[in-house]
């Protein structure tokens, strides 16, 4: 039976419906794709926009593999049109990207370009017309390099700044987009920007790290308000966090400590204080010798960060094993995040990382689809009844175009067969999920990787910049088609 999956025409991610017959996965469940500003766009001179910190970062000697940058990308700027007929041929029913603060706001004050926002109004119009739902994230880590000069997100003034841009990209796009996130990944902008220094800025204070980390959820806080006065009452507003599935190595009591020090500084962090109104005692007191929490969190905080959200994004590759120091064996990671010797663990310097057994990707992360799995029931248990979305899955491989022009990635096939799978018995067990957005739509700059990590389902020839679609991609367009797995 030919089952068509529901399109949202509200330009909003749909409540859970009745299960497509023969399916886990509900009717209107969002089958996406994701990309996000700096990695695809290109046009980094164009219209209007100023350097961002991965501007600044990616031309620093030594930061990102080859000398790549962004400047280019992979010119979506100028390919959107057939970027977006490749979604519709690819049957994606919603698809998520970022908006590049320094294009609408390139000092990050003051009025909105409008040049900046005619590319994401067209954009949008484009997908509309492709009945592809669109999901803006707001931050996607694209800092505009004034305001990193002025103390980037260690100043509490960042996060009213973010806000002032929220509401202006909202009043602009407020009329085509339903759905909006504010950050993408909050904890590596904090603690690989600002605390291992392997992401823009390139810091390397634990300090630093941990006063992003409460600006940038200060910043989340004061854009949802923001976003709620501009937006329709029916705005779907999310957060995408990387939420780390955190594992013992062994059963010691010590290996449960480390995990519950890593869940906190990796993710109470961010859960505590949007979810619960309140960062965790525990991780105030595991990290109370590195930054004056009190002078931190000011008054009123907290009310802000909190507001309600509709959506939890969760983002998900690979789980973390963790032990204490005593336990530790052969096989210990210190590269967990990219190589450097400054740690993304604030406080947590006693703390040994493993590598999980098994098969990696090409980023050298293991597989572990059960790991998605035990994530969204983890939410879904400590939340309930809070709506998520998969807003990131999936793998880089070392792909190779054949001489038939093909690019057999069945090794990506199986990793997203696997982790829907574990998309579904999550949905089988109660957790309500709204869709899955496969990262990524195409191949583009992965950051410190430059462009030597292909995570696409579309393959991108760097120097003629035409796409291919994978074999994945074919697969995916299946699995749309059918509304769920085989
Ligand atoms: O490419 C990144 C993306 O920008 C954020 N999440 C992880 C992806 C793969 O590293």
């Amino acid at each position: 039976m030919t089952v068509v999956p529901a399109q949202s025409t509200s330009g909003l991610i749909p409540a859970p419906r009745a299960a497509v017959p023969g399916s886990t996965f509900p009717a209107g469940f969002a089958w996406g794709a994701a990309t996000a500003a700096y990695q695809i766009e290109g046009a980094v001179t164009e219209d209007g926009r100023t350097p961002s910190i991965w501007d600044v970062f990616s031309h620093t000697p030594g930061k990102v593999v080859n000398g790549d940058n962004g400047d280019t990308a992979v010119d979506h700027y100028h390919r959107f049109r057939e970027d977006v007929r490749l979604m519709a041929d690819l049957g994606l029913t919603s698809y998520r990207f970022s908006l590049a603060w320094p294009r609408i706001q390139p000092t990050g004050r003051g009025p909105a370009v409008e040049r900046g926002l005619d590319f994401y109004r067209a954009l949008t119009d484009e997908l509309l017309a492709h009945g592809i739902t669109p999901v803006a994230t707001l931050y996607h880590w694209d800092l505009p390099q004034h305001l990193e000069d002025l103390g980037g997100w260690t100043v509490r003034d960042t996060s009213y700044r973010f806000a002032e841009y929220a509401a202006l990209a909202a009043e602009a796009l407020g009329d085509r987009i339903g759905t909006w996130t504010t950050l993408n990944e909050p904890w590596c902008s904090a603690f690989l920007g600002y605390g291992s220094g392997v992401h823009a800025p390139g810091h390397t204070s634990p300090a630093e790290a941990l006063k992003a980390a409460h600006h940038l959820n200060l910043g989340h806080g004061l854009a949802v308000g923001a976003l709620r006065a501009a937006l329709p009452a029916s705005a779907q507003i999310a957060l995408s966090l990387n939420l780390h599935q955190v594992r013992p190595l062994t059963g010691d009591a010590s290996d449960a400590d480390a995990v519950r020090q890593i869940d906190a500084v990796g993710n109470r962090i961010f859960t505590g204080p949007v979810l619960r109104g309140a960062y965790p005692a525990d991780l105030l007191e595991d990290t109370v010798h590195l930054v004056d929490w009190d002078a931190l969190v000011q008054p009123g905080d907290l009310d802000e960060i909190s507001r309600p959200i509709d959506l939890l994004g969760i983002n998900y590759y690979t789980p973390t094993v963790v032990s204490s120091r005593e336990n530790a064996e052969a096989g210990a990671r210190s590269d967990v995040h990219g190589a450097s010797e400054h740690s993304p663990w604030p406080g947590a310097d006693d703390i040994v990382f493993h590598q999980a057994p098994g098969a990696v990707t090409a980023m050298d992360w293991p597989i572990d689809a059960t790991g998605l799995t035990d994530l969204l029931l983890d939410v879904h248990q400590a939340h309930p009844g809070l709506p998520m979305l998969v807003t990131e899955n999936g793998a880089a491989f070392d792909d190779e175009v054949g001489p038939d022009g093909t690019v057999d990635d069945s090794d990506r096939i199986a990793y997203l067969h696997d982790h829907l799978g574990a998309v579904a018995r999550a949905i089988e067990a109660g957790a309500d999920v709204r869709g899955y957005y496969l990262w990524s739509l195409m191949d583009n700059f992965e950051w410190a990787h430059g462009y030597a990590k292909r995570f696409g389902a579309v393959h991108v020839d760097y120097q003629t910049l035409v796409r291919t679609p994978k074999a994945s991609a074919k697969w995916y367009s299946e699995v749309i088609r059918r509304g769920g797995l085989a």
